[in-house]
């Protein structure tokens, strides 16, 4: 049996701090428009809120590319505010997850200036460099980069730099055993000031082989096999926990973690002593939006990590983040009809898997993807320089366009949705994205009012995993797996055991799991006024738990 931690049972908040709330009128959130709804993040119950980057950035990828690791971002107030939010939350009893963005930092970062500027500056070897006389480097793709190169040419010393992610987005060299203390003194800075933990942005490409052999033709649509899981990757993260994490009672979580259930537990087999718990990719890189890849392909993938991790090693359960659409929208159902019913429908299944649920803000709201019609709409480094790169090209930018309506990154970055007011009540100034015009029908104070409300909901199922261990702890056994629209499973615990029936489809869905729910309690429908499950058969997106005797 899995050991009981804190980490495995909390609930984790994600806040984009750039759209929660801005507090002084300029159309970016901040800190203290963080602190001033402090008790609307503690009303819903949750445990712990991961705040996307914070530190000074130029803001080329939103707070991804970081120029000091230890002041916070102007956009984003001081570090006299930082103190007041840690506190605030303490105070509530939140803990608070920081992102560790330390497998590149910004170009604009102190150790990077140094590195460009001669090639035996004492910071050349904090970064990768390749120089011009050996000819072009061997091929290395880039997410962000315009021409989906990784290495960009520098004329002052006359060599390229590695960039995975865009231009301003140097790699740190993780082969270099200064750079690594000077990132684990860093990551003290914050311990010391209180913070619980790290999620570990990008980490799994942190370890390069420096030979950088020739790879294979087309390898990039493979890229995690690549990239993941470099020479040295493991050998790092022991040194990190050896020098930092087992100092501190603190979680850590890695973003990314290989390509297979394998690799992942390789992060975190307790045993090993690297990280507590990991995202993979698999259950959002699957496709654009479920009805393409369809429910069984997406039931095997969460089944397939559970085996791997049933007896050890802890995952976490998501379904949307900063880098992703709506969850309603890619998983769910955004119509009119069915958006509030499939956003409980998700969120039943958030809380009730194997692994610590991440929430995504907004989406105890039911927020929807705003779908964008204009190039001019996007500020995201990934679509703006996809849209040249592919323009460059002479490619078809209307498809391209009308794909990212289904998967840009910035469907999941707009504004919360506060109120009726103007801008959703985020702003009194110009909101530095667009909000979804959709805030009339879908904000929080409506939903307050509403006992039925999706947010009220979610607060619901937040209390019910707190008070049912076997919704943490419980094995999960997959039911009825060739069904196309129902997810069922089970979890046990100690001889209790619970039901899970989630219809994934806009139609009424039987089920067949072998298994009476007629003397059965449920303890939760997404359909109000419901007292008995109809024979088998799910409404549209109906969403059931059942205690079973
Ligand atoms: O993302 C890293 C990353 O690898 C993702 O782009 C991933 O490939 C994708 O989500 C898989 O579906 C992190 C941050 O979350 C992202 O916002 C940053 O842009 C990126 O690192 C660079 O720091």
């Amino acid at each position: 049996k899995n050991d009981t931690k804190w980490w495995k049972e909390a609930v984790v908040y994600q806040v984009y701090p750039r759209s929660f709330k801005d507090s002084d009128d300029d159309g970016v959130g901040d800190l203290k428009g963080i602190i001033s709804k402090l008790d609307y993040i503690k009303s819903l119950g949750i445990d712990a809120v991961w705040l996307n980057p914070i530190y000074t950035s130029p803001n080329d990828d939103n707070g991804y590319d970081i120029s000091d690791y230890r002041q916070i971002m102007t956009d984003f107030g001081t570090m006299e505010d930082f103190d007041l939010l840690l506190k605030g939350m303490h105070e509530r009893g939140i803990k608070l997850i920081m992102d560790l963005v330390v497998n590149h930092s910004s170009d604009e970062h102190e150790w990077f200036k140094q590195s460009r500027s001669s090639r035996d500056n004492k910071y050349r070897d904090y970064y990768h460099w390749w120089p011009a006389e050996k000819g072009k480097p061997p091929y290395r793709w880039s997410f962000f980069d315009v021409n989906s190169d990784a290495w960009k040419y520098d004329a002052q010393t006359d060599a390229y730099y590695l960039h995975y992610f865009s231009q301003k987005q140097p790699d740190l060299n993780w082969e270099n055993p200064k750079l690594r203390q000077e990132i684990y003194e860093m990551m003290r800075f914050w311990l010391d000031k209180g913070i619980d933990g790290f999620r570990m942005d990008a980490f799994q490409f942190a370890s390069k082989d420096t030979t950088w052999p020739e790879l294979p033709k087309g390898y990039e649509k493979n890229i995690i096999k690549y990239y993941g899981v470099g020479p040295h990757l493991h050998d790092y993260l022991q040194e990190m926990n050896r020098e930092v994490f087992s100092k501190y009672d603190i979680m850590t979580v890695a973003e990314g973690a290989g390509s297979t259930p394998e690799d992942a537990m390789l992060f975190v087999d307790p045993d090993r002593k690297e990280l507590n718990m990991a995202y993979h990719f698999e259950s959002v890189d699957i496709g654009k939006h479920i009805n393409d890849f369809g429910l069984v392909k997406y039931k095997d993938i969460f089944s397939r990590y559970d085996e791997t991790f049933k007896d050890k090693g802890w995952l976490s359960i998501f379904l949307a983040n900063h880098d992703q659409p709506r969850m309603v929208s890619k998983f769910g159902n955004d119509t009119p009809e069915f958006r509030e019913i499939s956003s409980k429908m998700l969120s039943t299944f958030i809380m009730t898997m194997r692994g610590t649920p991440y929430y995504y803000y907004g989406d105890e709201l039911g927020m929807t993807n705003i779908r964008f019609d204009s190039i001019a709409n996007y500020h995201d480094v990934d679509t703006r320089n996809k849209y040249i790169g592919l323009k460059n090209k002479g490619g078809d930018l209307k498809a391209f366009l009308e794909g990212q309506k289904q998967t840009s990154r910035e469907n999941g970055r707009t504004p919360f949705q506060w109120d009726a007011t103007k801008n959703a009540g985020f702003t009194t100034g110009k909101p530095w994205l667009k909000v979804n015009p959709n805030y009339n029908l879908i904000n929080a104070e409506a939903q307050e009012k509403d006992p039925n409300s999706t947010l009220n909901y979610f607060r619901t199922l937040v209390q019910l995993r707190k008070k049912k261990p076997v919704l943490v702890y419980g094995k999960y056994t997959l039911l009825d797996r060739e069904n196309p629209n129902v997810f069922a499973y089970t979890r046990e615990l100690e001889g209790k055991k619970v039901l899970v029936l989630l219809n994934f489809s806009d139609k009424e869905s039987s089920f067949n799991i072998g298994i009476s729910t007629t003397k059965s309690k449920i303890i939760l429908d997404n359909y109000t006024g419901t007292k008995n499950l109809k024979k088998n058969v799910l409404r549209p997106y109906e969403a059931a738990l059942i205690e079973l005797k």
